[in-house]
């Protein structure tokens, strides 16, 4: 056992006993959502994994140590501090644990640290990739090298079209990633059912989900599995005016230079203050479809 991890009480209790576990990230409670609908969000997506015969594990990093499994008390801290806690991604686990400093995990850090813990399912809201313009600027998310390293399933809504999502696919066929269309042949775009773009699979059951990454960890060969759920219809947002908020966002990022680990944050902030609460709405009806998912798909993989 890593000497720098605490796996929770009820999480460790889980994992001995076979039971299912679903990871959660705290990037989104602490930069992803505003106080206090973060901490409610955080606190309600637990519920919901609890309700769907899983136990849920909120990833972070706390006074140094690497956390899974956070108590309520952990989770409103983290989300009133919101974007002074630090965002933490692989780079930044050494120093923060050296110095015993507090982290928000991102889908890099969490999948790596469920993986430390022994938790194979984690469901979050979008993932990082390949940012538009990342032909000069590099900008690549962490999250997809991680994908191709790290054993974890991960169930999102797809990634947001703040990134450029055709280049985020050519990235993870390269790193072979397989990504699953939950109930759909189409790339989701977090907002919206659809992008444009393909995915590899189309899976229609947890079933199907489980028998995949069964087969995945059977062959014991290194990385994750991306699927992606899309946003139930009812919440799904008007393609246009996402599109708009997208671009405005952009434009300000690029005017005001804002580079490096800011551009996401800032970029995902923007789009809320600019759509308002509709957003936040179908952000977090998004997250708590895919922790019935993963719940769900969690429970068959214990069996
Ligand atoms: N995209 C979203 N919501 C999020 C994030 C991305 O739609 O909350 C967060 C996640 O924690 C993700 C991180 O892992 O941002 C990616 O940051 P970067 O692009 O700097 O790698
Ligand atoms: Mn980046």
């Amino acid at each position: 056992m890593n000497r720098y991890l605490d796996i929770a009480p009820e999480v460790k209790a889980a994992l001995d006993a076979g039971k299912p576990v679903v990871a959660l990230e705290s990037t989104i409670i602490s930069h992803g959502m505003p106080y206090p609908k973060n901490v409610q969000t955080a606190l309600l997506v637990e519920q919901t994994i609890r309700e769907n015969g899983a136990v849920p594990a909120t990833i972070a990093v706390i006074g140094g140590r690497l956390k899974a499994g956070l108590s309520a008390d952990e989770i409103e801290y983290l989300g009133k501090a919101g974007r002074k806690v630090a965002k933490a991604s692989r780079r930044d686990l050494p120093a923060l644990v050296a110095r015993g400093a507090d982290g928000a995990t991102t889908v890099t850090t969490t999948m790596m640290i469920a993986h430390m813990a022994g938790i194979r399912i984690f469901a979050t809201g979008g993932i990082g990739g390949v940012h538009r313009g990342a032909e000069t600027t590099m900008d690549i998310s962490a999250d997809l090298e991680e994908l191709a390293q790290t054993p974890v399933m991960v169930v999102c809504a797809g990634a947001k079209s703040i990134l450029d999502l055709g280049l985020t696919l050519e990235y993870l066929e390269t790193k072979g990633v397989p990504v699953i269309g939950y109930g759909t042949e189409e790339l989701p775009a977090f907002y919206t059912r659809k992008s444009g773009f393909g995915v590899d699979y189309r899976v229609d059951s947890p079933e199907e989900l489980a028998a995949m990454f069964r087969a995945q960890r059977g062959m014991n060969y290194k990385g994750g599995m991306l699927v992606t759920n899309p946003i139930p219809a009812e919440y799904a947002m008007d393609k246009a005016v996402i599109d708009a908020a997208i671009e405005q966002a952009l434009r300000e990022a690029a005017e005001q230079g804002v580079h490096g680990k800011e551009t996401t944050p800032f970029l995902l902030a923007r789009v809320v203050e600019l759509t308002g609460g509709e957003s936040l709405e179908s952000n977090i009806q998004l997250v708590l479809n895919n922790a019935r998912l993963a719940a769900k798909t969690a429970a068959l993989l214990a069996d």
